[in-house]
């Protein structure tokens, strides 16, 4: 079913959300602080709209994809959304989250929050997904058209679990960058073929080991964080020989320092017995 949908924000993400919704068909009004953002969408059959009020006044279905929370409420303060389906997908913490909702429900408007795990020219395209939470009613009645511009994946109606979602998978990508860092950085330094190590070692060893944590989830839920694989002493004896082969080869070990801490922490507590999963418990 085709839809009237306004998108406010035309930034790099904005523009991208658009414009995988006019490609599906669907009607879309457009509004951005900035007029002149608008412009090529517009000469591609989008609808501009004036002010805040005008596009969300236009759609009962409205996109917000803004810098910030602050900037969404800054920019719909005044504009009556009663009746109005708010999706924002602007990113922010949970509490964030929940308070821009909250906000959005006093004007009469149905709050639906996203975290984009893509960028923008993922859009439209497989392998992009959005992690939605906050209203079911809204996800269940705007599921087709969501799925036009990523998978979309409900996550639960307290407006908190999509952005801490979104940190958490993150979070997950931060650290295996980190890695990937400082293990380019000892390759480069030694004068050895990077991408070639890249493409042929690490990328399949990462995915090799990524099988593991499933397993430590399970460990973490149950609080049991017994291993027949490695443990903790084991581990401990490794990222010292790691950081002692850094140092030698004069690449500065930073990125895993942390890391390092928090095994010495708890094996110091005695507890070198357990597996890598227990260092949550040290967070
Ligand atoms: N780009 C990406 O890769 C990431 C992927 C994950 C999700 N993020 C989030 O998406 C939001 C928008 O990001 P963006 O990439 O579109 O950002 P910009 O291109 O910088 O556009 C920012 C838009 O926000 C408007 N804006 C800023 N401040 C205000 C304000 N006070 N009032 C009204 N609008 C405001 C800005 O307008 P203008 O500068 O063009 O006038 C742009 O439309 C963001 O949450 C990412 O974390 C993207």
């Amino acid at each position: 079913m085709l839809e009237n949908i306004s998108v406010l924000g035309l930034g790099l993400m904005g523009a991208a959300l658009a414009r995988s919704l006019m490609a599906a068909g669907h009607h879309v009004t457009v509004w951005n602080r900035t007029p002149a953002k608008a412009e090529p969408l517009v000469a591609e059959g989008a609808v501009l709209a004036d002010s805040p009020d005008e596009a969300v006044g236009a759609s009962p279905l409205v996109i917000v994809c803004l810098l910030d929370h602050a900037s969404v409420t800054e920019t719909l303060d005044g504009t009556p959304l009663a009746g109005r389906a708010v999706v924002n997908l602007t990113t922010g913490r949970p509490v964030e989250a929940r308070r821009t909702a909250e906000w959005v429900a006093e004007r009469g408007g149905d709050y639906l929050g996203g975290g984009i795990m893509a960028v923008p020219p993922m859009i439209g395209q497989p392998g992009a997904l959005i992690l939605y939470s906050g209203s079911r009613p809204v996800y269940d009645r705007y599921e087709q058209v969501l799925s036009v511009m990523a998978e979309p994946r409900f996550t639960g109606t307290d407006p908190e679990s999509a952005p801490l979602l979104d940190i958490a998978m993150l979070t997950g990508m931060y650290g295996q960058i980190a890695g990937f860092l400082e293990a380019a950085a000892l390759v480069k330094a030694a004068g050895l073929p990077l991408r070639d190590f890249v493409t042929t070692l690490l990328t399949p060893w990462l995915h090799a080991m990524a099988a593991q944590q499933a397993g430590w989830a399970g460990n973490i839920e149950s609080g049991e964080h017994g291993t027949e694989v490695s443990n903790l002493e084991i581990n401990r004896a490794g990222l010292e020989n790691l950081v002692r082969a850094f140092r030698e080869q004069n690449v500065k070990p930073d990125l895993l320092l942390p890391l390092k801490a928090v095994i010495d922490q708890r094996t110091a507590r005695g507890l070198g017995h357990e597996g890598l999963s227990g260092l949550v418990e040290e967070l």
